[in-house]
């Protein structure tokens, strides 16, 4: 899964069209580069970011969604919180809703049932502003299991059909470097939610600790990573650095049909 981001673009009049355009030339070398799936985000959700309002995120991301459709046919993801969001990105042609809030916010489980699109429900606690704070587990992967499967049990209570169901125990979200890592090591766990597991490590802080890299040289240490969780029975890598990561994989594949 290639990581868009479809955000404004500082060097235009403000106009839509600089932003779709490069948004469609960064898909374009994803998909040279392997990639299957692209996740399109407005940055309403990412921590620290500053709000966007529900028409912003709209702006930004309903063009990017609609100018993509019309020219790949590779499935794409919309990662947003926003119920309004979820429910005209699928109408302009995404066919998976990831939410790092898993559906909390009022609205949003209705709006993706009514959607008929697949589901990530992420863990996470708090909000991103407080969450650095909010890293105290008594058991940190039974924690995470126990919130995703009660989760996934109340989106199937909803219409949602387990088989449109993904999981993500949301690395750096809550969680400090060592538990990071644990999750990490012990990923394989997740397999007991029987949905497929989806991560997000690419060129986060765990990689740039691991490696001592600023977060523009973290490819290689993020191509690791995702083969480290690959191994471990993830199903979705969501990552920046397409190429590095197929090729990681691709040593893999290799090994394992030889
Ligand atoms: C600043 C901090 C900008 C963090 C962006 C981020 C995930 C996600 C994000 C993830 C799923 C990033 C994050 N992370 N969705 N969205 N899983 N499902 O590094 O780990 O992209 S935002």
């Amino acid at each position: 899964m290639g990581i868009l981001n479809a955000t404004p673009d500082s060097f235009s009049d403000g106009g839509r069209f600089n932003s779709v355009d490069r948004a469609l030339a960064a898909a374009e070398a994803m998909l040279e580069a392997g990639a299957d799936l692209l996740d399109i985000g407005g940055e309403s959700t990412r921590p620290g970011a500053t709000p966007v309002s529900q028409d912003e995120e709209l702006a930004r991301v309903i063009p990017v969604i609609e100018a993509l459709a019309a020219r790949f046919d590779c499935p794409l993801s919309v990662d947003t919180s926003t119920p309004s969001v979820m429910t005209r990105a699928v109408e302009a042609g995404a066919c998976l809703i990831n939410d790092v809030r898993a559906l909390t916010r009022p609205g949003a489980i209705e709006a993706a049932a009514a959607s008929g699109a697949s589901v990530c429900v992420m863990h996470m606690r708090g909000e991103p502003g407080d969450m650095a704070t909010r890293t105290d587990y008594r058991d940190l992967v039974a924690e995470v299991i126990d919130y995703l499967a009660a989760r996934l049990r109340l989106l199937r209570e909803a219409g949602i059909p387990a088989e449109r169901l993904l999981v993500d125990p949301g690395f750096g979200f809550a969680k400090t470097h060592e538990q990071n890592l644990e999750l990490l090591r012990r990923l394989g766990e997740l397999s007991r939610l029987d949905a497929p597991v989806l991560v997000g490590m690419s060129r986060k802080r765990m990689i740039g600790e691991a490696t001592g890299q600023p977060v523009d040289r973290r490819a290689v240490g993020s191509a690791a990573a995702a083969l480290l969780a690959a191994e471990r029975g993830a199903a979705v890598l969501r990552v920046h650095d397409v190429e590095a990561t197929r090729d990681a994989l691709a040593v893999w594949a290799a090994m394992n049909s030889a």
